[in-house]
């Protein structure tokens, strides 16, 4: 089939199959093929030559057909009719409201063009439909710069300092692991594909240990679980340091060569004996020894310790410090030395990004403003409703999200929702659903899904690049990202001719030279050449070369150059008035807040509910099943309480991320998170939360005045 003439349409009778990536915010990346018969995707499946996808996707995904022909899409530009907020639009054609759009963007940057703010995040994860056109647009229109914080922030500002780089074991390499440790991960629902190497492991006669506040579908398939309380991670990696060299198993051999500072860690780790760290991460010290028992009998023996690392430990305030102390651990064993030892929390550092040609930062220099502000995505609440002077600058007044649902998904949403229904700003989102987000806009411009676009794809939990053909023509009048974007700019009088550049010619310019694109092409995936043991023998992207357990340049910004114990922002306990300790991870059937509006996976999830331990329970009076109010300061939500054995003692559960449309009170878990930042790497800290519970009779009514939860809002 000739690329000029893809996708092939309904002139070609088909079966044909396509092969494209899957776009979510997940590890894995896993490589797809879609059936497509006149002009119409009849079936989506993993790609079984895809060694990393190995024919397997997840249940959300394997449904991503029903996402697409779904009877809400939004197939036409909407412009705003009622209130502000209150989701009511008309449909527009597009010159009236890329017109429309245009003007009001002109006229605010002529004021100030740092007034206008650019939001956006992973919904797709592809470089081409992610920023390759948006941020060439809003360089030159010299628009606010996003920082962009909502996940992994802190966690890679920890990686870099630490390895030099985001980067680690080869995920396959874990089926040759001997003991894993999955470290604030619930694989089973956000990491499936690592699972199954984990699987293999085990049925070689691997030991997998889990360490979660939460009881999750994870931990229950470990041989060991550590609940510990959120934010408690750093005191427990130190006590496995200390019991390292407190009973001489630590491999100083590899410190010596391959690290620098590991006499001042040791210090450190000598005052986190078990006892010590099992009273502050509120576990037993039995466990922990047990657990440095395990680690130990593989150190001797020269066999592999591996970590799966991921992202849910560093959403506390110490959450860069935490990721530091863990990602110090393989070095103090020196397990980097065999193939399925070391560790991994993210792959992306090994991809060779073009970066300067895709996003062409050089333009800022063409734009009224070469030297703009940043405004952090996790503040946005705070961002928008500042009214502007001082070190902050032009009060925004425009604000244009795509590829993500910031009502939902940002912290504090009480603030974020009193910042969207400011009448005096100018909203337009992209998108494909009228999400909580959309309904608060001015513009709605319809976006396509990946069956309708190009893309390429990296991964941040494998090492392979994958390329996506679109399968199918925009269903109505949806336009990818790029195009809008090249559109505006053309409205915008903006000459330069990379505002030309196709979707194909990104996709070429995403990664250059570095993979053969011609097989990208056929194949659908290239693997990077990234070795099974890339730290045997040192060799860290770091500036001594060395793994930096002492990091001289965190010193010099001011932080403690060694990994810290950091307490959270709102430790357990702390304050009598919000006794419990709240966590919202991810829910199984949704990713973030994506296919929360499809009904099998809303059905599958069942209703947003609130998982406590029984005696948490009990002192309030709670059986399971009863509608409770979760509350802080900053807001509540009503959710369904479930006594099912996954909360520990004085944590409450409440997974994520329902709409807040979708909810039966119209409000979400993110009523109660905060805005105050991590330690590194200035991210959110969605699970450093501090609540009270109380059973009430039944859900207030919500926008929808629906607690039955199985309508679509009209
Ligand atoms: N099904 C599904 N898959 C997803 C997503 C989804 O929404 N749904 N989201 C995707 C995205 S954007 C991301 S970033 C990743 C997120 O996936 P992960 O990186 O795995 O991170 P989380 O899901 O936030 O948290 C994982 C686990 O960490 C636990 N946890 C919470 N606090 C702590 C703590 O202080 N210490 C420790 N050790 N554990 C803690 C939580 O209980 C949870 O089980 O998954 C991706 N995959
Ligand atoms: N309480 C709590 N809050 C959290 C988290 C948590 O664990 N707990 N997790 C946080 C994390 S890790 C993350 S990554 C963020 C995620 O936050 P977001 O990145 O905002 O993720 P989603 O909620 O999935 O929203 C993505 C949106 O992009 C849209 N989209 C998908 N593809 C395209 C496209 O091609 N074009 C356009 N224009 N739109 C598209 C989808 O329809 C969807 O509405 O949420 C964070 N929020
Ligand atoms: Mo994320």
């Amino acid at each position: 089939m000739s690329i000029e003439v893809w996708p092939p349409g309904p002139a070609v009778d088909g079966p044909i199959e396509v092969l494209g990536a899957c776009p979510h915010d997940c590890p894995d990346t896993c490589s797809w093929v879609t059936t497509v018969q006149r002009g119409r995707a009849v079936r989506l499946q993993g790609n079984a030559a895809h060694p990393q996808t190995a024919g397997v996707l997840c249940t959300k995904v394997s449904r991503y057909l029903e996402r697409v022909y779904h009877p809400q899409r939004v197939l036409q530009p909407l412009k705003r009719v009622g209130p502000k907020g209150a989701g009511r639009f008309e449909p527009v054609g597009w010159d009236e409201a890329l017109q429309a759009i245009a003007q009001r963007l002109r006229a605010v940057a002529a004021r100030d063009p740092q007034a206008i703010l650019p939001y956006s995040y992973a919904g797709t994860m592809g470089l081409v439909q992610g920023e390759a056109m948006a941020a060439r647009f809003f360089h030159r229109l010299g628009a606010s710069q996003l920082q962009r914080t909502i996940c992994a922030s802190a966690g890679a500002a920890a990686l870099q300092a630490t390895l030099g780089a985001k980067v680690g074991m080869p995920v396959q390499t874990f089926a040759e692991s001997r003991l894993i440790l999955i470290w604030g991960s619930n694989s089973i629902a956000s990491n499936l594909h690592f699972w199954r190497y984990a699987q293999q492991a085990k049925r070689a006669g691997a030991q997998l240990v889990c360490i979660d506040p939460r009881r999750t579908e994870t931990a229950e398939k470990c041989h060991q679980h550590l609940a510990l309380w959120p934010g408690t991670d750093a005191a427990l990696a130190y006590a496995l340091m200390h019991e390292a060299f407190v009973r001489g198993w630590a491999d100083l051999d590899y410190l010596e060569r391959y690290t620098v500072g590991w006499q001042a860690l040791r210090e450190r780790a000598l005052q986190w004996p078990p006892a010590r760290a099992a009273a502050y991460c509120g576990v037993s010290e039995q466990d922990i020894e047990q657990l440095a028992r395990a680690i130990e009998a593989c150190v001797r023996a020269g066999q592999p310790v591996g970590i799966r690392l991921n992202y849910g430990m560093q959403r506390t305030r110490g959450g860069g410090n935490a990721v530091r102390a863990v990602a110090c651990l393989p070095a103090v064993w020196g397990s980097w030395r065999w193939r399925g030892g070391g560790l991994l929390l993210s792959s992306s550092g090994a991809f060779p990004v073009q970066h300067d040609t895709l996003y062409r930062p050089d333009l800022r220099q063409r734009s009224p403003c070469p030297t703009p502000r940043s405004v952090n995505m996790s503040t946005l609440g705070d961002a928008l409703l500042h009214p502007g002077g001082g070190a902050f600058g032009p009060r925004i007044e425009a604000l244009i999200v795509y590829n993500s649902n910031p009502a939902a998904v940002a912290p504090q949403g009480g603030k974020v929702r009193q910042g969207l229904l400011r009448d005096d700003l100018f909203t337009v989102v992209l998108e494909q659903f009228l999400t909580d987000t959309a309904d608060m806009a001015d513009y709605v411009l319809p976006a396509t899904t990946q069956l309708e676009h190009w893309d390429i794809h990296l991964s941040y939990g494998h090492t392979d690049v994958l390329l996506n053909r679109p399968a199918i023509e925009p269903l109505g009048q949806a336009r990818p990202n790029t195009a809008i974007f090249r559109a505006l700019a053309a409205r915008l009088g903006f000459e330069e001719p990379c505002f030309h550049d196709d979707d194909l010619v990104l996709c070429r310019q995403a990664l250059g030279s570095a993979v053969d694109f011609e097989r990208l092409l056929k194949q659908g995936w290239v693997s990077l050449d990234w070795p099974a043991t890339p730290f045997a023998q040192g060799g860290f992207p770091t500036p001594s070369g060395r793994c930096e357990l002492f990091s001289a340049a965190l010193a010099v910004q001011g932080q403690d150059p060694l990994p810290a114990v950091v307490p959270n922002h709102e430790p357990p306990g702390a304050d009598a008035r919000y006794p419990l300790a709240f966590i919202s991870p991810p829910a199984r059937h949704f990713l973030n807040s994506t296919f929360v509006n499809m009904h099998s996976l809303r059905d599958a999830e069942g209703e947003p509910a609130l998982e406590l331990h029984p005696d948490d329970a009990a002192a309030r009076g709670i059986a399971d099943g009863d509608w409770v109010e979760v509350f802080n300061d900053r807001g509540a939500c009503q959710l369904r309480a479930r006594l099912n054995g996954r909360a520990r003692s004085g944590v409450a559960i409440g997974l994520g991320i329902w709409w807040r449309k979708f909810s039966p009170d119209g409000r979400n878990v993110n009523e109660l998170t905060s805005q105050a930042l991590t330690d590194l790497g200035a991210a959110p800290t969605f699970y450093d939360c501090a609540v009270q519970v109380r059973r009430v009779d039944r859900p207030a009514q919500g926008p929808h005045g629906d607690p039955g939860l199985t309508r679509d809002p009209a």
